[in-house]
């Protein structure tokens, strides 16, 4: 019986990225993984590089019939800057890779699958890197805009929904705080400018959409993680700390996409540690004036954050860790193979905030899910990997959403991470995410059980 059912139209989907399914494989360039694998191969989850990850470049056909097999209407994934474009500066395009993702978005269509386009998922390339400094130059958020640009050139007549950026925050955590990115920097001033200049380059983007009349019958947004940040307990400190994170790892990007302007409390404190950006008047104006139409919300884990009780050394250089240590609280539930805490209210507390504090602006759930390792010794005598544990957490978190949606939340969809298990960066292919299975030797991609399920979810539009 369907008790919950969804909006009309509800995007039943799933996310991935290029670099993540289609990897490296005849690519003329390289990004910054791309790179990094080259040169320290054994920081990658069994020496698994970026070479073929999940085939997606020989196989998209296949997997775009197993998409729609699951009965999924909408599908994300990224266009790699280092495979659709030969020369930064001149914009020089690579054929064969406008000729790729022209039968990528074709094929979405001949299936009745919405294709959402993201223009930067995790991949600078290293040459934007090295002669520039990458997001710290201001010169590369122009090389990112003509990008941008180029791609809607060439595929906007078809794709009706872009992404200018993926998870924005967490490349200034990977590449400049906590050493996860390539080129795995730990300056929280660097981190700032890098932050700004993102969202300078987001809406440069979304400028150039709007004025050469690429929106018409067009949409653009960006993703951002949310982590609702949670206090240890009511108390002024934590309650502070709390806030300044949630400033810091949330809003930063959320408020200059959907309000225009940076959180003031935010601007004000980075003021006064003498860490804040450098940005002009016009560069602020085109941030104010360039805003998203809609929000794409990956939303894994929230941050439970305490005062801070450890001592910082000011010796260091200045990091927003300063005001906050995260908290364990006790009793949280986990996913022990990716040590991110399960809390599917996370989902109905951020629909709510976006209602209420973002004019309710329309937005869908763009990334949820669970990674799970060694999931084969759940494969019954059918073949078919039997994940009830994925299950019970796509219910669970639909079940909050839904109830935001039934209290007035803006929301228009949810997609999985991910359709078919996919490359996860570091991790390579130790926590699997799909509703379908990879074979990582032979290829094979089988549906799983939850695969099966969402068959059901999807024709049934509820749980
Ligand atoms: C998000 C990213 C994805 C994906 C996912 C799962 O942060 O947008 O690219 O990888 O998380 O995380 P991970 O692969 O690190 O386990």
């Amino acid at each position: 019986m369907v008790e919950k059912k969804f909006p009309e139209n509800f995007w039943w989907g799933a996310a991935t990225s290029g670099p993540q399914c289609e990897g490296s494989f005849n690519k003329k360039n390289k990004n910054v993984f791309d790179y990094w694998f080259e040169i320290e191969p054994e920081v990658f989850f069994n020496g698994v590089g970026p070479s073929i990850t999940s085939n997606f470049y020989n196989s998209y056909e296949e997997d775009i019939k197993l998409i729609k097999q699951l009965g999924l209407n909408s599908f994300r994934t990224s266009i790699q800057w280092t495979r659709l474009i030969k020369d930064f500066e001149t914009l020089e395009v690579n054929k064969d890779g406008a000729e790729f993702y022209n039968k990528v978005i074709d094929e979405c269509l001949k299936n009745n699958i919405i294709p959402i386009i993201c223009l930067h998922h995790f991949d600078l390339p290293i040459e934007l890197y090295d002669k520039y400094g990458g997001w710290e130059s201001k010169f590369v958020t122009d090389l990112y805009a003509g990008f941008a640009e180029k791609c809607f050139e060439l595929f906007s007549d078809r794709v009706k929904h872009w992404i200018t950026f993926n998870e924005p925050i967490v490349i200034v955590e990977g590449q400049y705080l906590y050493q996860f990115h390539y080129p795995k920097i730990i300056d929280g001033k660097k981190a700032v400018q890098a932050a700004f200049n993102i969202n300078l380059s987001s809406a440069k983007a979304i400028k150039i959409f709007k004025d050469k009349g690429y929106s018409k019958g067009g949409k653009i947004g960006i993703v951002v993680n949310l982590t609702p940040s949670y206090a240890r307990s009511n108390s002024e400190e934590d309650e502070k700390a709390s806030f300044i994170a949630d400033m810091f790892f949330n809003r930063l990007f959320l408020d200059p996409a959907v309000r225009g302007e940076f959180p003031k409390g935010l601007t004000e404190l980075l003021k006064e540690e003498q860490v804040i950006w450098q940005g002009t008047q016009e560069e602020i104006d085109i941030i104010k004036n360039n805003r998203v139409d809609f929000v794409g919300v990956n939303y894994y884990q929230p941050r439970r954050i305490k005062a801070k009780e450890s001592t910082v050394d000011t010796s260091q250089p200045w990091m927003p860790d300063k005001y906050f240590d995260n908290y364990e609280m006790p009793g949280r539930r986990m996913n022990i193979y990716r040590g991110w805490e399960i809390y599917p209210k996370g989902i109905y507390d951020i629909a709510i905030n976006l209602r209420d504090n973002y004019d309710n602006i329309p937005w869908y759930i763009s990334e949820n899910g669970m990674g799970v390792e060694g999931e084969e010794r759940f494969r019954n005598s059918e073949g078919i990997i039997e994940d009830d544990y994925r299950i019970d957490f796509i219910k669970e978190h639909l079940e909050y959403l839904h109830k935001a949606i039934e209290e007035g939340a803006n929301c228009f969809g949810y997609h999985l991470w991910t359709p078919i298990d996919c490359w996860s960066w570091c991790n390579a292919y130790k926590n699997r995410y799909g509703y379908i299975s990879l074979d990582l030797d032979t290829q094979n991609k089988t549906i799983k059980k939850s695969g099966y399920w969402m068959m059901e979810v999807s024709k049934n539009n509820g749980v």
